[in-house]
């Protein structure tokens, strides 16, 4: 039978976490005590860090405050609140050690599964208590992991060594691949944006509100690493017409020139990079990843065009025009199968500009969810009736204060490295515009004319 854990109309909470849990013991199991205990970038925590805050959280949520029981271990609510202490001072802490985080994790799930025993039983309790409707805190748990699961693949990226992770390679490029159009129009008007209905939406995608929006042009494909080397070749990087100035002035004093991890080979001037400890040469057809919003943006004006706004990219994501409806994904409202996205560590890269047909949007636009995170041009700000939930710290503690300028760049649609639980066209993640580890590329767009609509 198909697995349909991830379906938003049969949710199957103890099938996400048992998913999410393998996860994080893949991926800290592969190292041993002490590199998981240093820090390998000051931008990110050890390992061992996320791997007993993932617990913490899950004693919080799913054992103190789904389950009313007694805490196990209060004593580590500050060590792993994520807000007392800045990244770089994790490694200083004193930390549990990796044998004893796993038993932490594991005592911890063992009484986060009686709890969800428990309330499955008790039907009334589950409508009435908005925690608990529909699974929604157990989904928000599993979301958590994943989440961190991905910043924890973000850290086996950016450390040093021999490679202790593989996968098998993405498919090919689909035959008609290199015959797509390059843009693809999405139509004007209104589009219902957000969700008040989506079981497992977080606070930040709710609730449901009509934007209008002009007529587009979108990239039919994210950009690929061969258009980027054109716009470094052409001297992208030194010309600040396409800059930010603070983009501008951040490159200069970093000395961009490349997308992180690429170095270009003296003898040959051919681009290598740097992929989970291997080093090979920059694949031309895949999208372009390790981009900061700087990068995507400069590029942008460099090819005539601009970023699109959150708005845009999600108007193309989940809008059908045939229907006026928002599905959950470009495709519609099931999967995400396999042949629909490449999400879910399947592969420890992007799969070719022009991969999964299957997953093509109504406008024809592919790769919308998976493969590389995209830059928006918008802030991260809250959308008409935002309200926290079921914690401040998620979301609200990121918006801008009134009056004050943004500190933050929305990105859409998800990474190889996300999995299918915290992935739909309504999903919202969000970075400092200076920011290079994640695994994002973008896309570009432009304006329509009116007399654009109805012609292909
Ligand atoms: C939504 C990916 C920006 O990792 O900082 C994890 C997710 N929030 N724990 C992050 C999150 C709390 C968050 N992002
Ligand atoms: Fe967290």
């Amino acid at each position: 039978p198909r697995d349909r854990a991830h379906d938003a109309d049969v949710l199957a909470p103890q099938a996400v976490l048992e998913a999410a849990r393998r996860r994080t013991l893949a991926l800290t199991d592969c190292l041993d005590d002490d590199e998981l205990m240093a820090q390998h970038s000051p931008l990110m925590s050890p390992l061992g860090w996320d791997l007993a805050h993932i617990g913490n959280q899950e004693e919080i949520w799913l054992v103190r405050r789904a389950g009313g029981r007694p805490a196990l271990r209060p004593d580590l609510d500050d060590l792993y609140d994520a807000f007392r202490h800045p990244r770089a001072d994790r490694p200083a802490l004193p930390l549990l050690r990796p044998d004893r985080a796993r038993r932490y994790l594991g005592e911890v799930r063992e009484q986060a599964l009686e709890v969800l025993d428990a309330i499955s039983g008790r039907a009334a309790d589950q409508e009435q208590d908005p925690l608990l409707r529909r699974g929604f805190v157990f989904g928000m748990i599993a979301q958590h992991e994943q989440q961190h699961d991905e910043t924890m693949l973000a850290t086996h990226q950016l450390r040093s060594g021999p490679p202790v992770l593989d996968a098998p390679p993405p498919p090919p490029a689909p035959s008609d691949a290199a015959t797509l159009p390059a843009e693809v129009l999405v139509p004007g008007g209104p589009f219902t944006m957000g969700t008040s209905t989506d079981p497992w939406a977080l606070d930040n995608e709710r609730p449901a509100h009509t934007v209008e929006l002009p007529p587009f042009w979108l990239d039919t494909v994210p950009v690929t690493n061969a258009a980027y080397q054109r716009f470094i070749e052409e001297g992208g990087y030194h010309d600040a017409r396409w800059w930010h100035p603070d983009g501008w002035e951040h490159r200069r004093r970093e000395g961009l020139e490349a997308p992180r991890f690429w170095r270009r080979d003296g003898a040959s001037g051919s681009w290598y990079r740097r992929r989970f400890g291997r080093v090979e040469p920059v694949p031309p057809e895949q999208p372009v990843l390790h981009v900061c919003w700087y990068e995507a943006d400069a590029y942008a004006r460099w090819a005539g065009r601009r970023l699109p706004t959150e708005a845009e990219w999600e108007k193309a994501a989940r809008h059908d025009p045939a229907t006026g409806r928002g599905t959950r994904y470009p495709w519609g409202d099931d999967g995400p199968e396999p042949g629909q996205a490449g999400l879910g560590q399947r592969h420890l890269q992007p799969a070719p500009a022009g991969s999964y047909p299957a997953g093509a949007a109504p406008s024809g636009a592919r790769q919308l969810l998976g493969d590389v995170w995209e830059w928006t041009a918008s802030d991260f700000t809250p959308y008409p009736g935002f309200a926290a939930f079921p914690y401040r710290e998620y979301s609200e503690v990121f918006f801008p204060a009134p009056g004050a300028a943004s500190a933050y760049k929305v990105l859409r649609g998800g990474s190889f490295a996300t999995d299918p639980v915290a992935c739909r066209s309504t999903f919202r993640n969000w970075d400092h515009p200076v920011r290079r580890q994640i695994f994002a590329g973008f896309r570009t767009c432009r304006d329509a004319a009116p007399a654009d609509e109805g012609r292909p």
